[in-house]
C-alpha cells in the first residue's frame, strides 16, 4: 500500500467520522402524542433527538438566532414529529398561505414514501410539506404551482414555558404514496409497518424580518449541484433514510 493510498483512506475515514447522521430510527408508539405544542407526551420519551444543524442557505446562525432538533415516532396510520426550535424572531410576513411561504418562518418536512429518490418538483413522487406558522401545509402540485395539503399534516406549535425564544412544534403526518394526484384526492395514505424505510429530511426556513429567508437549516448534509445545496424541494435523492423500528431497545 503506497503512502498516497494510505493518506486517501485516512482522509476518507475522517470525512466518514465527521459526516452527519443520514439515518434515523423512529420507534413505534402505542399512545399517540397530542398535537398541541407541548412535548410532555410519553411517546416522545421513546425516541432520540437528532439535530437540525446543516446549513443549506445563508450564513451559520448564532445559537440565539437559530437552533433546532427533532424526534420522530410512528403508528400504523401516521408519523409523528416533534421539533424544538430556538428562533429569536418568529415572523409571518406573507399572510396568503400560497405566497412566498418559504420566506416566512416555516418547518419543512420532506417525505418520499417508497424511498425512490428522483425529481419531485412537479409531481407527488415525494412531498416537501412547508408547514407555516398558521399550521397550513403547502407543496407544489403536478403543474408546479403551490397548493395546500392540509389533510396530510396536522400541526401545532407553542412557545416553550422554559424559554420564550424556544418553540415546540408537533405534527402528525399521513404518508401518501406517489399515486396521489391533484384530481383524485381520495388516494389513501399507506399503512405503516416495522422495517419500512422512507426518504426523509427536515429543515427550517428562518426569517427574522421583511427581507425573507435568512437561513435554511436542515437535518441532513446535501451534496451541492453547481454550489447549490437547496436541492430537497427538487430531488428526493438528497433525502436521508427514516427506518420504522418496533423500539430502539429491540435493535
Ligand atoms: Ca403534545
Ligand atoms: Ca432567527
Ligand atoms: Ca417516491
Ligand atoms: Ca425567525
Amino acid at each position: 500500500m503506497n503512502k498516497k493510498l494510505i493518506t486517501n483512506l485516512l482522509f476518507g475515514a475522517l470525512i466518514f467520522a465527521c459526516a452527519p447522521t443520514l439515518a434515523y430510527e423512529a420507534p413505534l408508539t402505542e399512545t399517540t402524542p397530542s398535537i398541541d405544542g407541548r412535548a410532555s407526551d410519553p411517546a416522545w420519551q421513546l425516541a432520540e433527538w437528532a439535530p437540525i444543524d446543516q446549513i443549506i442557505l445563508g450564513e451559520t446562525p448564532s445559537t440565539e438566532d437559530f437552533q433546532g432538533r427533532y424526534k420522530v415516532v410512528w403508528t400504523q396510520s401516521k408519523l409523528y414529529l416533534l421539533a424544538e426550535i430556538t428562533d429569536d424572531v418568529i415572523i409571518d410576513t406573507h399572510p396568503d398561505p400560497l405566497d412566498s411561504y418559504w420566506d416566512d418562518d416555516t418547518l419543512e418536512v420532506f417525505i418520499d414514501e417508497d424511498k425512490s429518490g428522483g425529481n419531485h418538483l412537479a409531481s407527488y413522487n415525494a412531498f416537501a410539506y412547508h408547514i407555516a406558522l398558521d399550521n397550513q401545509s403547502v407543496d407544489f402540485n403536478s403543474d408546479g404551482k403551490p397548493r395546500t395539503l392540509n389533510d396530510h399534516v396536522t400541526s401545532s406549535w407553542k412557545r416553550s414555558e422554559e424559554s420564550g425564544n424556544k418553540i415546540i412544534w408537533e405534527a402528525a403526518i399521513s404518508i401518501y404514496p406517489d399515486t396521489f394526484t391533484d384530481t383524485d384526492n381520495k388516494a389513501n395514505p399507506v399503512k405503516l409497518q416495522t422495517g419500512k424505510k422512507l426518504g426523509f429530511m427536515l429543515a427550517y426556513c428562518d426569517s427574522d424580518g421583511f427581507s425573507g429567508r435568512e437561513h435554511f437549516i436542515g437535518s441532513h448534509d446535501v451534496e451541492p449541484v453547481n454550489g447549490d445545496k437547496n436541492r430537497g424541494y427538487i430531488d428526493a435523492s438528497v433525502f436521508g433514510t427514516l427506518t420504522l423500528v418496533k423500539s430502539l431497545s429491540a435493535k
